[in-house]
């Protein structure tokens, strides 16, 4: 048994298509994909704002409410929550140069009602977290965007959010590049102090994504610490990721296992999930995948992370310790090896 509830988005079930080829394999349906995700194990779904409402652009007041509710009786019927609408700023020739950072008016204008509508949609479901991944926020060209400013046009949009709805909080996914070459908010450290200068720093966090931290060049678990230290870690997406390339979403484990053991180790010493918070598991099949076994990288990542809590179970504490007082690393490191590799 897991002490942990778990999340996932629909996304991470696709069609196969990459940059350099078309899709592989048909889409799933989205009930279909509630009831699997049901079946596998999880307890709620993480939204994009027209995952949660298709066509989201095209409606108005009472038609994105009606939606909403379509989608949050789906979620119902399968016993199932909602942990957080995002709104997809990336996918819309509105924001091509960036959604609260593009230099233009109308653009920011455009990223501004999405985030407000997604707030609406997260009302419908009943959930009070929206994540921010500020996908196109920073540049291409270094020199299209003034960086002071960039940083501030985020803080003026989170602000306005959380003047729009008195609960909501919002939680930001930090990513260094990808797919814009340098991000205004790049890791944890940058969306804490993004949370302090905000109008409510008590409803501003953060969400850390494992390959996001790799792809930063840093610890997966002290990026987590770090958001835990203020009290603010209030999602993650464990995932996994081989080295400086392309965001890869791998299974959670399968590239870094000693980083997944000690992300899962800082979770559960801390008692993570005590406010209510998910282990959302953002991975994604290989191209390859045919498509009867298309959710087995989410049952696999689950396992993955439910084994690693029996290591933290086994982990001996008195040993740590003692190899601690002896000032005895290399000894301590030998230990977690064993502890990994054997039975
Ligand atoms: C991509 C992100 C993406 C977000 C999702 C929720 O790199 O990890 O999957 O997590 O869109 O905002
Ligand atoms: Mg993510």
């Amino acid at each position: 048994m897991s002490m942990f509830k778990f999340s996932v988005g629909p996304w991470n079930v696709h069609s196969g298509a990459d940059t350099f080829g078309p899709p592989v394999r048909d889409e799933i349906p989205f009930k279909d994909k509630v009831k699997k995700f049901r079946e596998i194990g999880f307890d709620a779904v993480q939204f994009h704002d027209d995952d949660a409402v298709p066509d989201i652009n095209e409606l108005r007041g009472t038609q994105i409410y009606k939606r909403a509710k379509e989608t949050s009786k789906i979620l119902e019927e399968n016993g199932m929550k909602a942990e957080f609408v995002a709104p997809r700023l990336w996918m819309d020739y509105r924001t091509i140069d960036g959604g609260y950072t593009s230099n233009s008016i109308s653009d920011r204008e455009f990223a501004l009602w999405r985030s407000f509508r997604s707030i609406d949609i997260a009302n419908e479901l009943k959930c009070d977290k929206i994540v921010l991944w500020l996908a196109r926020e920073g540049t291409l060209c270094y020199e299209s965007k003034d960086p002071i400013t960039g940083v501030k046009l985020i803080l003026e949009a989170i602000n306005k959010m959380l003047e729009y709805d008195k609960k909501i909080k919002i939680l930001i996914e930090t990513k260094p590049n990808e797919p814009v070459d340098v991000s205004f908010c790049p890791t944890i450290g940058h969306a804490m102090a993004i949370s302090a200068a905000s109008i409510d720093p008590n409803r501003v966090g953060g969400l850390l994504e494992t390959a996001h931290a790799i792809l930063a060049g840093l610890d997966p678990a002290n990026e987590i610490a770090f958001g835990l230290t203020f009290g603010k870690m209030w999602s993650v997406h464990l995932n996994d990721q081989n080295g400086l390339k392309f965001d890869q979403d791998k299974s959670f484990g399968v590239q870094n296992l000693r980083a997944a053991f000690n992300q899962i180790r800082l979770l559960v010493e801390n008692n993570f999930g005590s406010n209510g918070e998910y282990i959302g598991l953002d991975v994604k099949a290989m191209r390859t995948q045919k498509i009867e076994n298309s959710f087995q990288h989410l049952s696999n990542s689950l396992r993955i992370v439910k084994m690693l809590e029996e290591k933290v179970k086994k982990f001996d504490y008195n040993f740590q310790k003692e190899c601690i007082k002896e000032r005895d690393y290399e000894k301590l490191e030998m230990y977690i090896m064993e502890l990994l590799m054997k039975d």
